[in-house]
């Protein structure tokens, strides 16, 4: 049921009601940030310290179907998931689904949503953003809700933050805006094609992650003396990608992406109780990613709050880089985008 919280009264200000159909559905990419999003100046709404900058993975993400029903429901690859899942990790997530949704429902109203990740499991990827962006989308098409997409990018980031930057394909920039309330943090795509750039997923491990990205976030921000330095190398970074990208210069995009990510993973490390997500293997494909590059392969690593390490570089490159990370699955964030 609708509760006056401050996300309730927040979503009510971004979005109204049109012409209601019983269903609606939509698709969102999945994204990969090079410049990272990792911390909040509000728990609530979701409000980022930092502005942040993405590349959407294709046809990698979440389709969504949305209906009216007679009872509540949640099915994610055809297999329901409800506040009464089996896994802490499925419960976790019904808990924060139900909460979004109670921001958009009218009182008696029950939702029936689909949902189909077409991101492989083995990927390693998160897929709260792809979720909460296709939620996000299927809502505005069944409710009608016809505001600008920066509007939905502010509804969409109440679900998950990283779900802000998934209402597009391409690089999507998230200003972190100064508002206590957020009308200023919301996402934008920058109008910027690279055909060439491919992204690989160098798949690590599948297991649940020890501590969610929810929670070392909070974490890091709370206990880490390490993080102090985080706002000065967003700002650092994020002005060299911007320009990189503009420049389709990989080089300078490579290098600030994987400083960001290895700086992330040092605050982390801050934390007083520390966060360590890397396994041997990680390391292991760093190491690769590294050797690459002394061999004149121009290919750069990043990662997000768990082990697996995804790959940057551009299509001439391809046969060379999947010659040394054999599970590689490689994405060209340009090409095929779904409609
Ligand atoms: C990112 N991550 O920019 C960063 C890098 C993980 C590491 O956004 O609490 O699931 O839902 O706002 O969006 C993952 O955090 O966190 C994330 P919430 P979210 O992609």
């Amino acid at each position: 049921m609708a509760t006056e919280s401050a996300p309730h009264r927040y979503a009510q200000r971004f979005v109204t009601r049109g012409n209601v159909q019983p269903a609606g559905e939509a698709f969102a990419p999945a994204n990969i940030a090079l410049c990272k999003y990792w911390g909040k100046r509000d728990r609530a709404l979701n409000l980022p310290c930092t502005d942040s900058l993405s590349v959407s993975l294709g046809a990698l993400g979440t389709r969504t179907r949305v209906s009216f029903a007679a009872a509540e429901s949640y099915t994610l690859n055809g297999r329901p998931v409800g506040p009464d899942a089996n896994t802490a990790q499925d419960q976790a997530f019904a808990k924060r689904l139900q909460a979004f949704l109670d921001l958009h429902r009218l009182p008696g109203e029950h939702f029936a949503i689909e949902t189909k990740n077409t991101i492989p499991t083995a990927a390693g990827l998160a897929s709260s953003a792809s979720g909460f962006a296709a939620l996000t989308l299927a809502l505005a098409d069944m409710l009608d809700w016809a505001p600008c997409r920066g509007a939905l990018s502010r509804i969409a980031r109440l679900g998950s933050g990283s779900a802000c930057r998934s209402l597009w394909h391409g690089f999507v920039r998230w200003r972190a805006g100064n508002d206590p309330e957020g009308s200023d943090s919301f996402a934008e795509p920058l109008s910027l094609q690279w055909l060439a750039l491919r992204i690989g997923v160098v798949p690590i491990s599948t297991a649940t992650k020890s501590i969610s990205s929810r929670a070392a976030m909070n974490a890091t921000v709370d206990s880490s003396p390490l993080y102090q330095g985080w706002a000065e190398c967003v700002a650092r970074d994020m002005a060299e990608i911007e320009s990189a990208i503009s420049a389709r210069d990989l080089t300078r995009l490579g290098c600030a992406a994987e400083r960001n990510a290895l700086a992330m993973h040092a605050t982390m490390l801050g934390a007083s109780t520390p966060v360590l997500y890397w396994q041997p293997e990680t390391i292991t494909a760093l190491a690769t990613v590294q050797q690459l590059r002394r061999d004149g392969i121009s290919v750069f690593a990043t990662m997000d709050a768990g082990p697996n390490v995804k790959v940057i570089f551009e299509e001439q490159d391809a046969l060379a880089v999947a010659a040394h990370f054999p599970a590689l699955q490689q994405i060209a964030p340009f090409e095929a985008i779904p409609g």
